[in-house]
């Protein structure tokens, strides 16, 4: 079995292969990353050398690159989570957004169809349902709730979706498609919130809460993220979508006040700036599906798993500093710089 890992080199699609590989070690993993700002080879570091395991920089917006790959390869399966992944630059610059999130979809969704493929999954996200309002705890997101995006983000995720569902209507590729909530864990970029907070907080920095910080997101760690495309893969039925989350609904001010507490830092770090445009206030994952048919839970309870996040960053300092002392510092000050 060879697995096509598109995204690799980033935050869920790095945890994704360590699962696969420690769990399936028979099957034959192949990353294609474009190494963007986001992808970073040191993360594959580990793994790199194993046997069962190939890294190919590549573009998935690359069509005869991605063609000759599977001319050479022929996967059996390919695990799309390659895409830009970051409302606050959708906003800046939504063009890449649509070039990596859909074209290059449809690039991997056409290279299927041509070659033959057991499975296509995509890495979804639980953004292309909109939001919910904060006053009606007892709205969750199912399969069925229809899409209502807000960003170039979510628009480009939602977009990549229907035609992943198109390509399974046409063409009958066996497509499935996870939509998860936040996740958090090792090797998360550090213009997301979790990991954000914890770098500056370790440099004593000001801590960017946008608006109230009442927003609320739906936190779930990667491992248990990856666990459930895994299951997906194996025993989901072809066509489906399913969503993914634990119902840990956490609003961000929240957050902020626990990795402060965890560190030992006071709460006059945290400074509220202007909020971001078009903020989704809530999201909210209504997981039975998984569960009922899948007999998914997440295992990781989230002060666990925070804790076990904020030693990651403490312990992995190489990783981040060096993401932090580049490029990182031209965005942070074009992001946060004059943010009031
Ligand atoms: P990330 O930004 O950390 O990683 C994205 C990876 O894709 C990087 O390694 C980057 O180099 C690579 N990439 C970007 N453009 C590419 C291209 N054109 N060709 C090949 N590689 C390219 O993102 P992430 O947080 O790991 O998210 C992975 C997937 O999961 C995305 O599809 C995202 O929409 C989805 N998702 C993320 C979350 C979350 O909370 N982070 C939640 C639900 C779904
Ligand atoms: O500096 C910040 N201050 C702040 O208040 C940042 C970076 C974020 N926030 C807020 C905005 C959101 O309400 O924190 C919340 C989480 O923000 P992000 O980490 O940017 O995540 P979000 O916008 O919720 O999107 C994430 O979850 C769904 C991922 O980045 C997406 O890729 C995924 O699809």
């Amino acid at each position: 079995m060879t697995i096509f890992v598109t995204g690799g080199a980033g935050f869920i699609g790095s945890n994704f292969i360590f699962h696969m590989l420690k769990t399936h070690p028979d099957y034959r993993i192949v990353c294609i990353d474009k190494l963007t700002y986001a992808g970073n080879l040191s993360t594959l570091s580990s793994v790199m050398d194993a046997p069962n395991f190939r890294f190919v920089k590549l573009d998935i917006c690359d069509r005869a690159g991605i063609f000759a790959l599977f001319e050479e390869e022929k996967p059996d399966v390919v695990v799309n989570f390659a895409a830009e992944s970051h409302v606050d630059r959708s906003i800046e610059n939504p063009s890449v957004f649509l070039e990596t999130n859909i074209l290059g979809t449809s690039v991997l969704l056409d290279a299927c169809r041509t070659y033959g493929i057991s499975r296509y999954h995509q890495v979804s996200t639980d953004e292309v349902y909109g939001d919910l309002p904060l006053n009606r705890p007892d709205l969750f997101f199912t399969e069925e709730t229809p899409l209502h995006t807000s960003s170039p983000y979510s628009a480009s995720k939602a977009s990549a979706d229907l035609l992943v569902l198109a390509y399974h209507r046409t063409y009958g590729l066996p497509v499935t498609i996870s939509r998860c909530s936040n996740n958090y864990g090792p090797y998360h970029f550090p213009e997301k919130l979790i990991p954000l907070m914890i770098i500056n907080t370790l440099a004593n920095k000001p801590l960017p809460v946008y608006g109230t910080g009442e927003n609320v997101r739906d936190w779930l760690y990667v491992e248990d993220h990856c666990r459930a495309i895994d299951l997906i893969l194996h025993n989901g039925r072809i066509g489906e979508i399913y969503n993914v989350g634990g119902h840990n609904e956490m609003r961000n001010i929240d957050i902020v006040k626990l990795i402060l507490k965890e560190l030992g830092k006071s709460e006059s770090l945290i400074t509220f700036v202007a909020d971001r445009k078009g903020h989704d206030m809530r999201y909210a994952i209504d997981p039975t599906k998984i569960h009922t048919e899948l007999g998914w839970l997440p295992e990781t309870k989230f002060q666990d798993g925070l804790k076990k996040t904020i030693e990651w960053y403490l312990t992995n300092r190489d990783w981040w500093e060096e993401i932090v002392s580049g490029e990182y510092q031209n965005y942070y000050q074009k992001m946060y710089g004059d943010r009031k």
